[in-house]
């Protein structure tokens, strides 16, 4: 009994020490929240809009560090929203997305409504380049719905995750919905 102890303590310690570790990359602080008004820097979680209004609405992540690849998906009602189109960013009006922040380059950004109401967002840097990569929060996708009704209606983040230089994956935890009214 005593020898099958000393035994298993060394592996409860080890997969602790492990599953721990394993949740805690250079990104486990970040956070990711979307903006419901692009015009504004601030940070609004809600818009009044109408029918057949065209919404601009930005994913912004949040003190990330050395943020290379990440993949958003975000969750609506298809009666509701109808997707038009995504957009790494939008230089003629000044906004650029986060990974070009120290000049870097980005490589096959995608967002598409992988099924009726779930758009999958995802983006890279070719290489591996800490001085690229970028720190802070900034704009990492810019999505854009036509609203199908009236009512007011969320869009939801899932499955978030951030990737460093090293490919240290790190599922975002705090994540901020959106609504219209
Ligand atoms: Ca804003």
């Amino acid at each position: 009994m005593k020898s099958q102890r000393t035994i298993i303590t060394p592996i409860i310690i080890f997969i602790l020490f492990f599953s721990s570790n394993s949740f805690a990359g250079p990104n486990s602080n970040a956070s990711c929240s979307l903006d419901m008004d692009i015009r504004t820097d601030s940070i609004e979680d809600s818009i009044v809009a109408y029918k057949n209004d065209i919404i601009w609405v930005a994913v912004i992540a949040k003190d990330v560090y050395n943020l290379d690849t990440y993949q958003v998906e975000i969750e609506f009602d298809d009666s509701i929203f109808q997707f038009l189109g995504g957009y790494e960013d939008a230089q003629y009006n000044g906004i650029e997305n986060l990974l070009h922040k120290n000049g870097g380059e980005t490589l096959a950004f995608k967002a598409v409504e992988h099924k009726p109401g779930l758009i999958n967002i995802a983006n890279s840097m070719p290489g591996k380049s800490e001085k690229l990569a970028p720190e802070g929060s900034g704009i990492i996708a810019i999505i854009q719905f036509k609203l199908l009704s009236e009512h007011s209606a969320s869009l939801s983040l899932r499955n978030v995750n951030f990737l460093d230089v090293n490919n240290v994956r790190d599922q975002i935890r705090q994540l901020s919905d959106a609504t219209i009214n």
